[in-house]
């Protein structure tokens, strides 16, 4: 069953190291209420268990399960979201837990899971979605040796790959998705080899490329649409951007002459913290455009107290995926800040190339500009 399908009452909990400070556990918090939210779901209760080792079997610890358990009855609640990374079995043995009272368990990565499924519009973003829902329910489908029908039935993801197969064995079930992985995987190298084409004439023509990327509801597609006049969905919503989406920018070098540069601009998925690799690696031919850019303009909230978290998470992903070319900050929404932390915010980030803007009141747009054209 769909989780859409009835009226979502959940509860959250997260499970943080000891030494967490309060400031990042409301943050923590907020952004998977933000999730929630982005997902379509009422919070009933939000929880927090500061535990070094997670329960091995069930992650969240045994006693506080209990507590969360009589609140979820008393709440009526029927979703449990763990705001973690859980192991398949984990999943598992919560649902089962969870089963008698009729609720159900999620983690983090189902949660942004369903939110790519629900987000993605283009055929591409459709297959690349289905592609790491495959790859994340994989081990919690094949790799512990249970009951198949049993397992499949209570750990969600119930539309994905599994449709239509029927409870037949587990070899057939494997065949089956195995092959399903290889069409996807197909059907995505095309669309990665006709982006590459692109990016060959392009090179050709001399027109150089920049993606835009970020932590998520940065504010790269408003960006996008403010340099170029796209039009491209902008929403105060996680993941709201999964597929592609290019527009052309032309910058005027010489204003005697009359003379510019045509550049092309990336829209790219919104990066968040604690997203698997392997998730990440399923987006990456819609990556690849940003990845094998000229530049990179990195857009960063600049109202959002965890600002250096954020910066960090993205170099990491980008480390990680491979991005190596340069990439100039923008401090974006300089809107939202008032006149003391717009100070701070240049004294804590000082550099040349740190341009501050906001894209909603069209601020310091042609600095982006020129910085481009310094950097290019
Ligand atoms: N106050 C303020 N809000 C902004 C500014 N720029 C964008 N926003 C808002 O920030 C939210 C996110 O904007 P998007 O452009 O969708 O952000 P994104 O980075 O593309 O988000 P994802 O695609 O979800 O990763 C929207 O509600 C925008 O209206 C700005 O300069 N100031
Ligand atoms: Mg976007």
């Amino acid at each position: 069953m769909d989780d859409r399908d009835q009226q979502l009452r959940v509860f959250l909990v997260d499970i943080v190291t000891k030494d967490t400070t309060p400031e990042l556990l409301e943050d923590r918090m907020n952004e998977l209420e933000s999730l929630l939210t982005t997902y379509g779901g009422i919070v009933v209760l939000k929880k927090f268990q500061k535990k070094d080792q997670p329960d091995y079997q069930t992650y969240v610890g045994k006693g506080k399960l209990e507590e969360i358990m009589a609140d979820m009855q008393r709440l009526d609640a029927n979703l449990l979201i763990v705001g973690n990374v859980l192991k398949p079995s984990q999943i598992y043995h919560l649902n089962e837990i969870l089963r008698p009272i009729g609720a159900k368990a999620r983690d983090r990565v189902d949660l942004i899971l369903k939110i790519f499924d629900k987000h993605a519009t283009s055929m591409e973003a459709r297959l690349q979605v289905e592609l790491s829902a495959i790859r994340h329910m994989w081990p919690r489908i094949f790799g512990m040796g249970m009951d198949l029908s049993k397992q499949w039935g209570n750990a969600g993801g119930g539309k994905w790959a599994m449709r239509g197969i029927g409870e037949t064995n587990t070899e057939i079930m494997k065949r089956h998705l195995k092959y399903k992985v290889l069409k996807i995987e197909k059907e995505l190298k095309e669309y990665e080899q006709m982006r590459k084409l692109h990016r060959d004439s392009r090179i050709r023509k001399g027109m150089p490329t920049i993606g835009i990327v970020g932590y998520t509801n940065t504010g790269k597609s408003s960006l996008l649409n403010a340099m170029t006049k796209k039009g491209i969905l902008a929403e105060n919503k996680l993941f709201a951007t999964l597929g592609t989406h290019v527009g052309k920018l032309y910058i005027m070098t010489d204003p005697e002459t009359g003379q510019g540069k045509e550049i092309l601009l990336n829209d790219t998925i919104g990066f968040i913290r604690d997203l698997p690799p392997k998730l990440i690696k399923s987006f990456s031919s819609t990556l690849e455009d940003s990845i094998e850019s000229d530049l990179l303009l990195h857009v960063i909230d600049a109202s959002d107290p965890f600002i250096d978290e954020r910066i960090s998470i993205v170099n990491h992903i980008l480390d990680e995926i491979g991005a190596k070319q340069k990439r100039i900050m923008l401090f974006n929404k300089i809107d939202l800040l008032d006149k003391t932390q717009l100070a701070e915010l240049k004294k804590h980030f000082p550099g040349k190339e740190n341009v501050r803007i906001s894209v909603k009141n069209a601020v310091n747009l042609e600095e982006v500009k020129t910085a481009i054209i310094s950097n290019l």
